[in-house]
């Protein structure tokens, strides 16, 4: 195979002629090459099989033990311009960059083999797609995009037909944490990643381009490339009304995206359309349409179980790619939280010993492919998208933050987003449980100058005449014993019932200084076992700590200057005014 797409064609010629690879492979996105890989991969080591009576096609992956998760440090924006990256990049000069990564690149290939990946972010016929092509010497990283993208021929095709693509070029180099960079230009749509063979760092369809790029990329095209899940919630009288909800990495996506209603909800059923990335763009009605450019899930393990994420749990049994879990005597898959069998053997290949922590990395991983999702919605392949009403918020917070409330209208909602923040997760390297400022959950992924992206969420508010109502959430909130109140998984289904019923005009609201929060019968709580004080104290708002919040971020707008939005701040002092006055 090869392609009548000059541009590619000498592309990959050129990297041929700096990595020096033995052998060139097309990627065809078949079966049988993925069949091929995966077999030649149990071969090398880089696969070993798992039980295939209780889990056939299942796989697991060990990877380098100082390779487990993103490296933000290492991960930079290089625009011509180091003020359009923003103080929320890392930035290197392009011409610095290139020269860095064309040295690590020299010859790297030499021995194995370089895989052109064809791949297109969303269904290969919609016009919101967009393509590209990953030349990597990593079959991991192949049969990892076979399921996470639209891999192969018809995505060459498209790319034929378009002309243009985004280039990544992927190495995992000699797995040295200090020769390790993750580079964008953005201005170029291109990536090039050394040195790690991890899925944020690696499959560079997803972080890299479906957020990085496509976020400088949707900017000057008038649309949004988000980190969000999307769902649809169909109520009993058969009508479904979609969400896309913005958590950091590790904070429940993949879980509030294929929840499964308790039983107290007959008759509501929620669909997954996507469970990490959104693509949002105004449609010609005025409201916000989106699609889901990624094809499968890669998944935080830890914590799956029937009770967590039922469907998530069964999906994992077949077909799956694990990376950095444990296994059973039996050789199944194991995991905290997984609730059936123990460890005998842990993440790094040893022989389990609890003194030496956790059995699975809290970062380990599956990757299967959304077509596995028992709750996949049928509208995930839609080439335009599917409407959604509303837009939610959120993070880990143990305290501030309350079990919901709704921003006043879109420009409110914007500060909403921007003021967001969490507790750090084990998803990249560095300390855990810090809050930390994720506006938009789009810190580690924003591919410009913040001030700029929230300027640009402003101007899309303009364009929407029927725009999704905006509401922040918090599942974390804990007690004074450390527990959490709210219990969380298929019960948020009672939480996004307000929200729908807030659409829909057919809920009250308390207005507040931050935004307008539930009555306390707003949320339905039949067969919740929760007191009314902990639902009292989960709908509050404790004004004291909502002004030093609003410092905080006030704090953090600062260090964008004369950059950021007047409108924003405008929101800001209105919010600061109104608990001032109280
Ligand atoms: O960066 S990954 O896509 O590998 C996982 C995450 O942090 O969301
Ligand atoms: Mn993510």
């Amino acid at each position: 195979m090869s392609t009548s797409n000059p541009q590619l064609a000498q592309w990959v010629d050129e990297v041929a002629r700096l990595t020096r690879p033995d052998r060139i492979h097309w990627c065809d996105g078949s079966e049988a090459e993925d069949r091929q890989l995966i077999d030649q991969m149990l071969e090398s080591g880089d696969l070993l099989e798992l039980n295939q009576d209780s889990h056939p096609g299942c796989y697991l992956h060990r990877s380098d033990p100082a390779d487990v998760a993103r490296v933000e440090h290492l991960t930079f924006v290089c625009t011509r311009q180091e003020d359009d990256a923003g103080p929320n990049n890392h930035w290197m000069e392009p011409g610095e960059a290139r020269k860095k990564m064309l040295g690590l690149f020299e010859g790297c290939m030499e021995g194995r083999t370089l895989y052109v990946v064809p791949y297109c972010m969303g269904p290969v016929n919609s016009p919101l797609s967009r393509c590209g092509v990953e030349i990597t010497d990593s079959p991991y990283v192949v049969v990892n995009m076979r399921r996470m993208t639209r891999m192969g021929k018809a995505a060459l095709e498209r790319i034929e037909r378009e002309g243009s693509f985004v280039k990544g070029l992927h190495s995992t180099g000699e797995l040295d944490p200090e020769r390790r960079f993750i580079m964008h230009f953005p201005e170029d749509l291109e990536i090039m990643s050394y040195g790690s063979g991890y899925g944020g760092n690696a499959l560079l369809g997803k972080k890299c381009h479906a957020l990085r790029i496509a976020s400088h990329q949707a900017r000057s095209e008038g649309w949004l490339a988000e980190h969000m899940l999307i769902v649809g919630i169909e109520n009993p009288q058969g009508e479904t009304h979609y969400v896309a909800a913005a958590f950091p990495s590790a904070c429940g996506k993949t879980n509030l995206a294929m929840l499964i209603p308790p039983t107290s909800h007959k008759g509501w059923k929620i669909w997954t359309v996507g469970d990490d990335i959104a693509w949002l763009h105004p449609g010609k009605d005025g409201r916000l349409w989106a699609i889901n450019p990624e094809a499968g899930y890669f998944g935080v393990v830890p914590g799956t179980s029937p009770k967590t994420n039922p469907n998530a749990y069964d999906m994992i049994t077949e077909d799956t790619l694990f990376t950095n879990v444990a296994v059973t005597e039996d050789n199944q898959p194991w995991w905290e939280g997984k609730k059936e069998g123990k460890p005998a053997i842990d993440w790094q290949g040893r022989p389990f010993d609890a003194n030496r922590g956790a059995a699975a990395h809290p970062n380990s991983r599956f990757t299967v492919s959304a077509s596995r999702n028992p709750s996949q919605s049928p509208e995930a392949e839609a080439a335009g998208g599917v409407p959604i009403s509303a837009i939610l918020f959120g993070g880990r917070r143990k305290d501030v933050a309350p079990l919901i409330f709704e921003a006043h209208d879109w420009n409110h909602g914007v500060l909403v987003g921007a003021g967001m923040a969490s507790e750090t997760t084990a998803a990249a390297t560095g300390a855990q449980g810090v809050v930390r400022r994720d506006p938009m959950a789009m810190k580690p992924f924003c591919g410009y100058n913040f001030a700029d992206y929230f300027a640009h969420w402003l101007n899309i508010g303009q364009k929407l005449s029927q725009p999704p109502r905006i509401f922040h959430v918090n599942w974390f909130r804990q007690d004074a014993d450390g527990g959490f109140i709210w219990p969380g998984f298929g019960e948020n289904l009672r939480v996004l019932r307000w929200v729908l019923d807030r659409c829909h005009g057919d809920a009250e609201a308390v207005d507040s200084p931050i935004g307008y929060l539930p009555t306390l019968e707003g949320i339905d709580q039949t067969e919740l076992d929760m007191s009314r004080e902990a639902m009292e104290e989960l709908l509050s708002i404790d004004e004291g700590m909502w002004r030093a919040e609003m410092a905080e971020i006030g704090d953090f707008m600062g260090q964008f200057g004369e950059r950021t939005p007047e409108q924003l701040m405008k929101e800001f002092r209105k919010v600061v005014d109104a608990l001032e006055a109280r």
